[in-house]
């Protein structure tokens, strides 16, 4: 069989510009290639095109605008012809937890009148276990072009941290799946000329289960610290004081309990392994059912530290779903206000990083005016910076649940509060 030739890549479509996808378009943008962002919200495409970003993540702006600027980025509503295509669109779960990929399945169909010979495919999207080398190769196989022969396809998962985007896009190590060694080759010369960490190359398959272990191992390593948290909590022992101890030994390293595990993606991707092989994920699916089960146990918490003051008012801080970003979708701060709110307890939302939010979001002030309760949920830097002998001046009871260890708790104390952690 006679391999399409490897011509230069000059041209890349990106398809999906979200927090994977916009940022990897500008920095191929910003190093030479000509990139066409796809997107279907006319909104992303107005501000990308404007070298705005929807989005905020530090240095991305700047960025964008570069890579604007430089002529080399431009944003559109459909796909067109390019050497390279990459796929960076959402691989979210369903209800009953199994994997949604009709994204990345328009995505492929999108591209297939545009495929040509020569063209690679590169799958950024976290996905199950041979997705790469069965869905998305048959889709682009419609076009009637041989996969392997006239086109190649390789899975390169994304690793970077919502908050530290930009360095680690450049700076983490890659994997390469490919399905194939010439697809895997070619992917591994586009990351190449933009990323300066190592590139590894493999098939497509183990790329698919790196990605997956790799956040279900956090997943379990967090479930791990809220479980020993609980333990603690019924020992009438600090759990956070347990696993710090337990973490000066050289060879554990625990992660930090909290109120759940929120995101896209670590709550999300163990359920790919679980789909894939159910009977041999026991573990897991265990360490998921853990971490959704803390935004209930946070709730209880809190109810029953206020189970004598009269219409209680808990002064929410922070609903993103980690500190200092401004995403608070599938946050585990939603999983707490539901029971609050199911208890008729009053609550307001102070978040400096949010912007939208299905509860109303209020200034700090009148959040704390009144209030028995903080409930604090992300580490927010801001709010180790507070004072508190002002805030709580203006509450009714001074009691500050601090689910991160956000805040210092020796100051708060001082200030006549109760400082309730994990
Ligand atoms: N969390 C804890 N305790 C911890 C660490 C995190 O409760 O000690 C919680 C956070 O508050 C948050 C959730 O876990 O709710 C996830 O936050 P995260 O910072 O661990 O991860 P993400 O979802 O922002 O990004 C992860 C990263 N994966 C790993 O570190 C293995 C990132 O590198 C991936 O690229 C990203 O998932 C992804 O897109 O898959």
């Amino acid at each position: 069989m006679s391999r399409a030739e490897s011509l230069p890549v000059e041209t890349v479509c990106v398809l999906g510009l979200g927090y994977v996808g916009l940022p990897t378009a500008a920095v191929l943008a910003v190093n030479g290639f000509r990139v066409t962002g796809v997107d279907p919200r006319a909104e992303v495409l107005q501000s990308v095109n404007r070298g705005e970003v929807p989005i905020h993540e530090v240095g991305l702006k700047t960025l964008v605008q570069a890579a604007v600027n430089s002529g080399n980025l431009h944003a559109q509503s459909e796909p067109q012809p390019a050497d390279v295509f990459v796929i960076a669109v959402p691989t979210p779960i369903r209800e009953d937890h199994t994997a949604d990929l009709s994204f990345v399945e328009q995505a492929a169909r999108s591209i297939v009148p545009h495929l040509r010979s020569g063209n690679l495919v590169l799958l950024e999207s976290t996905s199950p276990p041979g997705t790469t080398g069965g869905l998305l190769t048959e889709i682009l196989a419609e076009s009637g072009l041989t996969p392997k022969k006239d086109f190649f396809v390789a899975h390169c998962p994304e690793r970077i941290l919502p908050g530290r985007i930009l360095s680690e896009l450049v700076q983490n190590d890659r994997i390469i799946g490919g399905i194939d060694e010439e697809s895997a080759r070619r992917a591994a010369e586009v990351y190449r000329r933009v990323v300066d960490g190592e590139i590894l190359v493999t098939s497509a398959v183990v790329a698919e289960l790196v990605k997956l272990v790799e956040n279900a191992y956090r997943d379990a390593n967090i479930a791990f610290a809220n479980e020993v948290a609980r333990i603690s909590h019924e020992c009438d022992a600090d759990g956070w004081q347990v696993i710090e101890l337990a973490n000066r030994h050289p060879r554990v390293s625990i992660l930090r309990p909290g109120p759940g595990v929120g995101g896209h993606c670590i709550p999300v991707d163990p359920w790919f392994l679980v789909g894939a092989v159910p009977d041999l994920s026991r573990l897991i699916r265990t360490a998921r059912e853990v971490n959704d089960s803390m935004p209930a146990w946070v709730a209880e918490r809190t109810l029953a530290e206020l189970a004598d003051v009269k219409e209680p008012k808990v002064s929410i801080w922070g609903v993103s779903y980690k500190g200092n970003v401004d995403d608070a979708r599938e946050t585990p701060a939603l999983g707490v206000l539901e029971i609050l709110e199911e208890r008729g307890v009053r609550f307001s939302v102070v978040d400096f990083h949010v912007k939208q939010f299905k509860h109303p979001l209020d200034d700090i002030e009148a959040s704390i005016t009144d209030a028995d309760c903080i409930l604090l949920l992300s580490d927010h830097r801001e709010f180790a910076l507070f004072e508190p002998a002002a805030i709580g001046k203006r509450m009714r009871h001074r009691i500050v649940f601090d689910t991160r260890r956000c805040l210092p708790r020796d100051r708060w104390e001082d200030a006549g509060f109760r400082v309730i952690t994990l």
